[in-house]
């Protein structure tokens, strides 16, 4: 038999309807083990997943809330009891506010070695770090796959990443991830698994494992994954679920497209530069410049073993400045309170706040203006952080300490073996699922923030209209559609379109394009490279949609977001020739056939012709024509 390295392994194992594993970028389905999705995410999950019908979810499902907690006035706390009764009603686990954060329950609680799984959350693919395949995906792709325990996805390359060394003093799993970003850049992952192996990987630790799978999302990779060894064994033992164990390794003499060497003898502590994650220097670089803000949490970084060498840092001494800090779960938080980190770290004047994504969202913890803040966590997008001329570095948990002691980066001089601490397991506040016949019983509460979703109408022949924006390379999805103080709207599209859709980059467009709209015309966006990058947030495809957005023209975009397109009726195609992208501005009038998208296109510009190419698939012809995947899933299902 083929050797098969890990990733073919368990897609193998999931494949529907095929024998052998396709050429990289052909469509493969492959059967889901576990599908979730988080409160920011997790109502219009929800939404559609009722309008298709269903009665009760077909995988293993869990709707956290960790993002949206604010609860300033009735939005959120609406979200969480529709997701709280309706995952009742579902079949679905329910975590509700305070258990933590959705990746950290995620691999603490229900992710096993070998698995599959989909999560309404671009770093889903922090499970990797557990030896399984996960992906983020938007909302809709989530609740097909707890409908139909289906995914479909490009069958991706697989690239060796080889580990040899192991981490010196002061070097965490952030300057891992950190040194792949440098190495890969923000979009160099497009349409690729990261298989981590060598002799290095048995040195780290599942949280370590975890911080360095959990960041290849800004990377845009699909997924990572590590080995599921001993390391991984130690750690479900120590969880009480060490039967969920299972070794897992790639074959001897297993093929990859491409292999990537680190050293992490070599590796010394990384910075990511404002305004992009892959931004990478070295910390030494920057030693002395002066910081407002430290926030220490995130999926990323906000693991017991995070928080304790953070704290064992701090101990006895006084931060310099406000220091804010997001414990990844309700478990995590007890081991610091058992190991006496919590006492410790409140001593030294830091701001410990709750369970969930806090900051890292911009849910709260804003930097003053024009400061600069160093955070743990995995984005530091222009604005994201809710202080638009505030600069955000990320940085290691050591890094961070070190920084916040002094009031300036600054290197972790030495490093302080942390206090180990028994894992605690809390799964009591988990809603568990009933039995199907009860569950049918269960009323699904709408208070006044749930509203029904809108209705959108089949692709016509042609579309015509204005390019509503022109915008460049590396357009996130915070820039497309902010989340921080707007994420109470994530049920209501229409609020939330018109309040949010791109006020970032331009405070008109959203009543611009209504009226255009309105007027009959289809919205036109033009962008650059990467464009989407970043949250797998649907809103960002359903918004525009609802402001009448037909059709993105960029020069490539991100996996996630284009998917997210498709599934809103929006038409996703690359300019042919890149350099065509300066042939198009902003207010132009253009017009496009659509009525075969099967091959080039041609985007007619003021008489002029521009060859357009499909960013979609085949199969994804039948969803756009029919408006997108939930009209089309109504008709055939
Ligand atoms: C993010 O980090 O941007 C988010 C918020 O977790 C998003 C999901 C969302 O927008 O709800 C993500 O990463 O997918
Ligand atoms: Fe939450 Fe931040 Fe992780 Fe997104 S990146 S899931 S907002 S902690």
């Amino acid at each position: 038999m083929k050797p098969l390295n890990l990733t073919e392994q368990i897609l193998s194992e999931h494949l529907v309807g095929g024998a052998a594993l396709p050429e990289a970028g052909t469509p493969i389905t492959i059967k889901i083990d576990e599908a979730f999705t988080q409160d920011a995410t997790g109502t219009m999950a929800m939404l559609q997943l009722e309008a298709m019908g269903v009665e009760r979810v077909k995988t293993l499902a869990v709707n956290f809330v960790d993002h949206s907690m604010m609860q300033s006035g009735f939005r959120n706390p609406d979200d969480h009891e529709y997701l709280r009764s309706v995952s009742k009603r579902l079949g679905i686990i329910f975590s509700p506010p305070g258990a933590g954060i959705c990746h950290f329950l995620n691999i603490e609680n229900f992710v096993k070695p070998g698995m599959t799984g989909v999560g309404a959350d671009s770093h889903t693919v922090n499970a990797g770090g557990m030896g399984a395949i996960y992906f983020g995906a938007g909302g809709y792709d989530v609740a097909f796959a707890m409908a139909t325990g289906e995914y479909t996805l490009p069958m991706p390359e697989i690239v060796k990443v080889h580990l040899t060394g192991s981490l010196q003093p002061g070097v965490q799993a952030m300057d891992v991830i950190l040194k792949m970003l440098s190495i890969v850049g923000v979009k160099g992952g497009k349409g690729k698994i990261f298989e981590y192996g060598g002799p290095g990987t048995a040195s780290l630790s599942l949280s370590e494992r975890a911080t360095i799978t959990n960041m290849g999302a800004e990377m845009g990779a699909s997924t990572s994954i590590f080995p599921s060894d001993e390391r991984t064994r130690e750690y479900l033992a120590s969880r009480e679920r060490e039967q969920d164990y299972r070794p897992l390794a790639a074959d001897e003499g297993a093929r990859y497209s491409d292999t990537i060497e680190i050293d992490l003898d070599q590796l010394e502590p990384l910075i990511a530069l404002y305004p992009s994650p892959g931004n990478v220097e070295r910390v030494a670089d920057h030693v002395g410049t002066k910081i407002q803000q430290v926030c220490v949490g995130s999926c990323t970084n906000s693991s017991y073993e995070n928080i304790a060498s953070f704290g064992e840092q701090l101990k006895g001494k006084r931060v310099a400045v406000d220091t804010l800090l997001y414990p990844g779960s309700r478990a995590v938080a007890i081991m610091m309170a058992n190991s006496g980190y919590l006492g410790s770290l409140f001593t030294s004047g830091v701001r410990v706040l709750e369970n969930g994504c806090g900051a890292c969202i911009g849910q709260g913890g804003s930097p003053p203006s024009k400061s600069v803040s160093l955070r743990t966590f995995n984005r530091n997008f222009p604005k994201r952080s809710g202080t638009p001329d505030a600069q955000v570095h990320l940085v290691s948990p050591a890094v961070a300490a070190a920084s916040a002691l002094t009031g300036e980066i600054s290197l972790p001089k030495e490093s302080l073996p942390f206090k180990q601490e028994p894992q605690v397991v809390d799964t009591q506040s988990f809603q568990m699922p009933i039995p199907a016949d009860e569950a049918a019983k269960v009323e699904v509460v709408r208070g006044p923030n749930i509203m029904p979703l809108p209705d959108f109408e089949p692709l016509p022949d042609v579309l015509e209209g204005e390019v509503l924006l022109k915008l460049g390379d590396n357009i996130s999805t915070d820039d497309i559609q902010p989340a921080g103080i707007y994420l109470p709207l994530r049920s209501n599209v229409k609020e939330y379109a018109m309040q949010a859709t791109f006020t970032m980059v331009d405070q008109t467009f959203a009543e611009r394009a209504v009226a255009h709209r309105d007027g009959g015309g289809h919205g036109f966006l033009i962008g650059g490279e990467n464009y989407g990058q970043g949250s797998s947030r649907e809103h960002a495809a359903l918004c525009p949609r609802w402001l009448g957005v037909r059709c993105v023209i960029v020069k490539q975009f991100a996996r996630i977001h284009v998917a997210n397109l498709v599934n809103f009726g929006i038409v996703p195609l690359t300019f042919a020739n890149a350099d065509d992208y300066d042939r198009v501005t902003q207010g132009a009038h253009v017009s496009l056939k659509t009525g075969d998208l099967d091959g080039e296109l041609a985007l007619s510009v003021d008489g002029q012709e521009i060859s357009l190419v499909p960013a979609f698939g085949k199969k994804d012809i039948p969803t756009l024509k029919a408006g997108g995947a939930l009209a089309l899933f109504k008709t055939t299902h």
